[in-house]
């Protein structure tokens, strides 16, 4: 059964798997087995990146792409075919987040945010089913989020877009079903990344930030999360394992959704 969750041979692209929770998936992928190929915007990001990897043992390949850019992405597809093969899992990782008051916020802000974390999303994944179909399998792992099902003040655009990343992830499932392709979604709770250090700073007093108690209240782990704690759900949905499983959102949040909150004291 175990042989199942392995990866060997397989081609796996992570979006923004420069650091963070892309990272930490990616090399999950590599220890089952698959070969690496990842993204990101930032050179440096880019080369910090390989040498990371590197010093895992993993010969990733990096490519500077924006998930934005329909020709950009095409153009890295068509790379990573021939100098990797057809991708057999993507991981719609890349994401961004702006925290503004709806009312405060531009129209061309809330429009950045959709655009990295819903419509790249479907240009990546419109990129890649083919070479799927072609294979006769594929796997496909979204990023959604809490807010693809919770609200909370100041995340109006990226709620959105992970609401909708889960109903991306829903249509994928029901239109390519048949081709022996699987689309699923990942939604992490509250993970220590660089997207969530500033709801963790000190206070200028040495005390913790409100959000990062708020947080650990929520959670039933009462605890944020880590990356490294992905790798199982990430390899268990690119994997064989779960080739009957499809369409579905796998929250990995530590119990929030689960939980109506603490009763005050
Ligand atoms: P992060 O630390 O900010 O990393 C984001 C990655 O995406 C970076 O590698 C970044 O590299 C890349 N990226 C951003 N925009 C891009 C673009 N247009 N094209 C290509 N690459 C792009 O974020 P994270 O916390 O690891 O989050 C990763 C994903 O998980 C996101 O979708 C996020 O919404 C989701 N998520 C995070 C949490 C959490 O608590 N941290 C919880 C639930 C869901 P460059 O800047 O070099 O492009
Ligand atoms: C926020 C956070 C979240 C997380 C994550 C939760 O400001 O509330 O950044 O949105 O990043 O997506 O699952």
């Amino acid at each position: 059964m175990l042989d199942s969750f392995r990866l060997d041979g397989k081609v796996a692209l992570v979006t923004g798997a420069a650091y963070g929770i892309g990272f930490a998936m990616a090399e999950a992928l590599a220890e089952a087995g698959a070969r690496i190929a990842f993204n990101c915007r930032g050179k440096d990001h880019l080369e910090s990146a390989l040498k990371a990897y590197e010093e895992k043992g993993i010969q990733a390949k990096g490519y500077l792409c924006d998930v934005t850019d329909e020709v950009q992405v095409q153009n890295m597809v068509a790379d990573i075919e021939k100098e990797l093969g057809t991708i057999d899992i993507l991981v719609n990782n890349a994401g961004i987040i702006k925290r503004i008051p709806m009312v405060e916020m531009s129209v061309e802000e809330f429009r950045q945010v959709v655009d990295i974390d819903l419509n790249a999303p479907f240009i990546v994944s419109k990129a890649v089913i083919p070479g799927m179909i072609k294979k006769g399998h594929g796997k496909i792992i979204n990023v959604c989020s809490m807010m693809s099902e919770l609200g909370r003040e100041t995340v109006s655009a990226y709620a959105a877009a992970k609401g909708g990343l889960k109903m991306l992830t829903r249509n994928i499932c029901s239109e390519y079903g048949r081709y022996n392709i699987q689309c699923n979604g990942i939604g992490p709770g509250y993970i220590e990344t660089p997207q969530t250090a500033p709801l963790r700073e000190l206070q200028p007093d040495g005390s913790r930030h409100p959000f990062d108690r708020f947080i650990c209240a929520k959670t039933p782990a009462n605890r944020w999360l880590k990356p490294e704690e992905l790798k199982g759900p990430t390899v268990f949905l690119a994997s064989d394992a779960s080739n009957a499983v499809n369409g579905h959102i796998l929250y990995v949040d530590g119990g929030i959704l689960a939980y109506i909150g603490k009763q005050p004291e």
